[in-house]
């Protein structure tokens, strides 16, 4: 398989996130991909190349997926923190106000002109730091996202889009668990667009797929399939519960397979099988998987026990679907084995697909 890898990924390093009343390093480090990458040099899935696709081409696939509004914001924002306070270029821009949603009066139709509120309006959380290079970055992902779509819809058997920030926490038109824009929708869709009159998303990250669900939430010609740590204890918490099932046209084309923190191999893989049945049952044409690495037991923010020897199972199981399959590259913050694990992964799809 061919991998597209995004050469702006390194301009978006974050400094702190917020956690629990203070401020954190990051754990989306750009040394994440570093490791991928020279494992792949180490261990080559076929050519690694970055994504050609013209700007006109790559804004349509975004704004397919992404709202017009919230693509301008992402476009705009570090200038306009700068704006704010030239000492702000220093420093990096993260959300304290929220608007929460409608049901707490607070109205989102209306866009303040103050800077910091509309970071808050277009985000969920204050620990995705926005910096001078998120947008490029942001951008690029979304370009190996889309080229690898194109790869796949051109007949190849996989492909992976290996970018960060990661993109599965973002949605129609908000960031948040280190997300901007969400490659593996803007993934899905690209496929839809090229024909694929079904595709499935399985997302494998530790973290509920929450940005990705509320894109394809009301539509029936994508499933949405996720298995994450049960978000009565587990990030991000407020979505990724059994009874989400789509809504209107969506009814029923939304899984969430939520597993206890503690959870290990065995009942993991037995839940892999049961979201493997529901793409079978949906009949896909095609397949995309954000691939997160989190699950693994060295992870240092998640709840499951993986070993790097598992994900070679992994990928012989999503290989068994039998489908065109791209993946995204989403979570796994155990950085020195994320390498490993990640193209673990993709050898055992590789060997048996
Ligand atoms: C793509 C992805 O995996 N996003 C995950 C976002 C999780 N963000 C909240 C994590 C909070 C954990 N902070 C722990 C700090 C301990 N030193
Ligand atoms: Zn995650």
């Amino acid at each position: 398989m061919k991998t597209f890898h995004n050469p702006h990924h390194a301009a978006h390093a974050g400094q702190q996130e917020m956690f629990r009343g203070r401020m954190v390093p990051c754990h989306e480090v750009p040394a994440r991909l570093d490791f991928v990458l020279a494992e792949l040099q180490r261990r080559p899935l076929g050519a690694l190349q970055t994504p050609e696709v013209d700007d006109a081409a790559l804004d349509a696939a975004i704004g397919r997926v992404h709202s017009a509004r919230y693509v301008d914001f992402l476009r705009g924002a570090w200038a306009e923190w700068v704006a704010m306070d030239p000492a702000n270029a220093e420093r990096d821009a993260l959300p304290s106000v929220w608007p929460l949603s409608n049901r707490h009066g607070f109205r989102n139709d209306v866009l303040p002109a103050n800077f910091a509120a509309r970071l808050g309006l277009f985000s969920f959380d204050s620990g995705s730091p926005l910096t001078a290079g998120t947008w490029a970055a942001a951008r690029g992902g979304a370009a190996c996202a889309l080229a690898a779509a194109r790869d796949v819809s051109a007949g190849a058997r996989s492909a992976f889009a290996l970018s960060r920030p990661p993109g599965h926490h973002a949605g129609p038109d908000f960031l948040g668990g280190y997300c901007f824009l969400n490659n593996a929708a803007i993934a899905a869709q690209a496929l839809r667009d090229a024909g694929h009159a079904k595709v499935a998303v399985l997302d494998v990250d530790y973290h509920h797929g929450n940005g990705t669900q509320t894109i394809f939430y009301e539509r029936a010609d994508v499933l949405t399939v996720s298995i994450h740590g049960d978000p009565v204890t587990e990030y991000p918490f407020f979505l990724g519960h059994a009874d989400e099932r789509g809504a209107g046209a969506g009814e029923g084309f939304n899984v969430n397979l939520a597993l206890p923190r503690g959870t290990g191999f065995d009942t993991w893989r037995a839940t892999l099988t049961t979201a493997l049945q529901a793409v079978q049952r949906f009949g896909a044409t095609a397949l995309v998987v954000p691939m997160g690495l989190d699950t693994f037991e060295g992870d240092p923010i998640s709840g499951f026990t993986l070993k790097s020897a598992d994900y070679f199972a992994v990928g012989e199981a999503l290989a068994g679907a039998g489908l065109p399959t791209v993946f995204t590259f989403e979570g796994g913050y155990a950085v020195e084995a994320v390498g490993t694990n990640a193209v673990n992964l993709l050898e055992g799809f590789q060997r048996s697909a």
